[in-house]
């Protein structure tokens, strides 16, 4: 690829293993079984989440790119960030709809983005570096709750954006500690930062996107064992696993879980570990915290942060919050 990219790595191989080995012994030896759902993402899994974003149920990607898309020409002509930061960003997608309504403006834009998995990293760089040549590219190749001290100084007014409800998957004191440090990825008063939430609304149709009709979802919820298989030579047979997903009120999240229909033993061999799951025990996948204007807000306060504006398409499905330093 050409000088415009540049890929620094923070997690090796042998790291990312040794980590996988302690979550899912942890998790699945805790009294509620737990697997953390960072973990869904390996290829097969990327594959299937991109799936889910076309089912009909599943609106939160439709919504936010529509929000997007409609906010891009405000966000990118007021702000008129030369430097942006993007968290979990993936094959960056949605940075085009930012980018293409840069039109006009070629001042050079470093965009630094902070994400796990560097085939996906690489192969996004190489198609903004070929559409946008006012484009730089700097990737941090980490985990965002680990490695955001490695996003480089700003070198003019800042954008960070995290999109996509991806904070939702975070409990509050992780998300705290993220938008802490988001709050000092922010260094001027001009400096803003973009996310992505989304909405408390009928638990009908919040259930529905984690159930989706085509049974994508739960494939998705099964690669997760699939994923712990390969990786602490585990012996799962995760099609003998119900996919379960419903909305927790008073926690303002969907939770998903994986049920056995029946018990079982599991062998997970690289950890000299044998467990035994049992249809009265759930394994927790996930949580998809879902967001209020009023929490929000106050969540952000709570970091130092401040809303300045809220944007929710006409359903009030979902908000892309802009925020400033407080
Ligand atoms: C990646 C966190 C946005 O919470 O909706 C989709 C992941 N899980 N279906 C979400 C997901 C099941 C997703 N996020």
């Amino acid at each position: 690829m050409t000088m415009r990219y540049r890929a620094y790595a923070y997690t090796t191989e042998a790291d990312r293993r040794q980590r996988l080995e302690d979550d899912v012994r942890r998790g699945l030896t805790a009294s509620q079984k737990t697997l953390p759902s960072k973990y869904f993402y390996d290829a097969i899994g990327s594959k299937l989440f991109e799936e889910i974003t076309r089912v009909p149920e599943y609106y939160l990607t439709r919504t936010e790119t529509k929000l997007l898309e409609t906010l891009a020409p405000e966000v990118m002509l007021e702000l008129a960030p030369v430097d942006i930061v993007e968290l979990g960003a993936g094959s960056s997608t949605k940075t085009r709809l930012l980018l293409d309504a840069r039109d006009g403006l070629r001042d050079p834009v470093r965009y630094v983005t902070v994400d796990v998995d560097e085939p996906t990293v690489e192969a996004g760089a190489a198609r903004l570096l070929a559409d946008y040549p006012f484009l730089d590219v700097h990737a941090v190749v980490g985990d965002f709750e680990r490695h955001l001290e490695h996003v480089p100084s700003p070198v003019g007014r800042r954008l960070v954006l995290f999109l996509g409800s991806t904070i939702g998957n975070l409990d509050p004191p992780a998300r705290q500690q993220l938008l802490a440090q988001v709050r000092s990825l922010l260094r001027a008063p001009q400096d803003r930062f973009l996310l992505g939430l989304d909405l408390v609304k009928d638990k009908v149709l919040l259930e529905a996107a984690y159930n989706d009709a085509s049974g994508v979802t739960r494939a998705f919820n099964r690669n997760i064992l699939e994923v712990v298989n390969r990786g602490v030579d585990g012996d799962f047979r995760p099609e003998a696993f119900r996919h379960v997903a419903f909305f927790n009120e008073a926690e303002s999240r969907i939770e998903m879980h994986l049920v056995p229909e029946s018990a079982q033993d599991v062998k997970l061999r690289r950890l000299g570990l044998d467990i035994r799951v049992s249809p009265e025990e759930s394994i927790w996948t996930e949580s998809c915290y879902k967001f209020t204007r009023g929490r929000a807000q106050a969540m952000l306060v709570g970091a130092g942060l401040r809303l300045e504006r809220w944007h929710v398409d006409p359903d009030a499905y979902f908000a892309v919050a802009v925020a400033a330093p407080a």
